[in-house]
């Protein structure tokens, strides 16, 4: 049958018996795609150039070598935004306006307000948070054409108060060159009327040095492939970035409580978004990894995209069930891991959740599958993968703020101070730092402490 066919999809890491080991060698046998940015800096380098020089004429010569299409133009109208809109499935519309609705939600309890300490009488630090002016969204075409990424790109920037947002998605040989319906749609709904078709490299190279047809903005965020990482990966330094996103990750840490339906299902779930997509099981039950296994063969082959993608990425060397001798040791396993997602379905998995230390987001008990958090929990999808989860954070408003320090000090709150940064700056042979203080001093009453 079928399910033969896909038996033992997925391989396994035994970690039973010997203690685990220390941080990165713990992280070292733990399964991970390759997903080398660093090759594919180099074409992207003269894509990146050739946008910079020749503007719309390299994009619409790209969109033909790329994406088959030949276009006019490469801003999408306003009439084609509303008309997208207008024939958007009705059923898709309201569970999009949901997802939007949550996410507002959510991201607006993100919003940082201005914070003012008194340092000293007379001195004091304000903290002001400010939008980017303007930032260039990207959302992929070709194998993921996601209108839910759209929304977790724009929301958080508008809750930021962005005050100018732009979007670009690839042109679509089969919907006359411009971006896919669902897309355009998905923007109409948020009030996003800048749209770009531009795919790839060379739509972060529009967003980074501008067109004739699309001003330049300071920062570009968005998934995308390896050519849209390695684009980030480029204009690093020049423009702001979010993360360079890499293949989807789901980790499930689970206990012989778990349902293997579900953890089967789950898996599964993220390993349909691409061939690289890591789907990684951490148990302390070996009955539960047997059953998992098992679950796995036929739900694999009722899947729709078993061969191109799911079989591919369980299969994996990314992929594999790890067995542990204990949560606490899953719990181990998974911070070293440093999963995109992370599920818990374990007894007390509030509990357990709540110790994870490294994880994009975390999803907790039997009833928050990461399909869930990809389109209507109301938390953000775009999260940090390839084990940037132990130093990143997935996008918010935060990303799209910028926090700026106000120094505002009376002359006797600087005076009070002015010997400490005197000395400080002769014992960093920087005198004039110094002098720059007593300049304001001199002549006039003498401080006590200046000399
Ligand atoms: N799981 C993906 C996001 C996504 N899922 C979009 C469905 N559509 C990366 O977090
Ligand atoms: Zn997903």
């Amino acid at each position: 049958s079928g399910s033969e066919r896909i038996e033992h999809v997925i391989s396994r890491i035994d970690l039973r018996g010997d203690a685990l080991p220390e941080g990165p060698a713990l992280r070292d046998l733990l399964p991970r795609a390759d997903f080398d940015v660093a090759a594919a800096l180099e074409k992207v380098r003269p894509i990146c150039e050739d946008v910079r020089h020749r503007g719309d004429a390299a994009l619409i010569d790209f969109a033909e070598r790329f994406d088959g299409v030949k276009l006019e133009r490469v801003r999408v109208p306003a009439a084609a935004l509303r008309r997208a809109l207008e024939e958007l499935d009705p059923a898709v519309r309201a569970a999009l306006e949901e997802s939007i609705r949550r996410a507002r939600l959510v991201h607006r309890a993100q919003r940082r307000t201005t914070h003012t300490t008194q340092v000293v009488p007379g001195g004091t630090v304000t903290e002001k948070w400010v939008p980017v002016d303007r930032v260039g969204l990207y959302a992929p075409g070709g194998r993921a054409v996601y209108p839910s990424s759209v929304i977790m790109n724009v929301v958080p920037a508008q809750e930021a108060g962005v005050p100018s947002l732009a979007l670009a998605s690839p042109a679509q040989a089969d919907f006359g060159g411009l971006p896919h319906p669902t897309i355009l749609a998905a923007c109409a709904l948020l009030g996003v009327d800048e749209v770009y078709a531009a795919g790839g490299a060379t739509a972060v190279a529009m967003f980074a040095y501008g067109t004739e047809s699309c001003p330049p903005a300071p920062m570009v965020t968005g998934p995308g492939n390896i050519w849209v990482a390695a684009a980030k990966r480029y204009f690093t330094g020049k423009i702001g970035i979010d993360a360079e996103a890499g293949p989807t990750e789901i980790a499930i840490l689970a206990d012989s409580t778990a349902d293997p339906v579900h953890v089967a299902a789950d898996l599964i779930s993220q390993a349909e978004h691409d061939p690289l997509a890591a789907a990684v099981l951490v148990t302390d039950s070996a009955d539960l990894a047997d059953a998992v296994e098992k679950e796995l063969a036929p739900q694999v082959e009722a899947s729709k995209h078993v061969d191109d993608r799911i079989v591919p990425a369980l299969s994996g060397r990314q992929s594999a069930i790890v067995l542990v001798d204990g949560i606490e040791e899953g719990l181990r396993v998974v911070d070293a891991y440093g999963a995109e997602h992370l599920e818990i379905q374990t007894a007390d998995a509030p509990a357990i959740a709540e110790r994870v230390r490294n994880a994009g987001a975390v999803f907790v008990g039997p009833w928050s599958p990461v399909s869930l958090g990809d389109y209507a929990a109301g938390s953000n999808h775009v999260l940090p993968t390839g084990g940037c989860a132990c130093h990143s954070s997935g996008l918010s408003v935060q990303s799209f703020l910028r926090g700026m320090h106000i120094v505002d000090y009376t002359r006797d709150a600087l005076a009070e101070v002015a010997h400490h940064v005197v000395t400080l700056a002769e014992a960093e042979d920087l005198p004039a730092h110094g002098a720059a203080v007593k300049a304001r001093f001199a002549g006039g009453e003498q401080d006590e402490h200046s000399e």
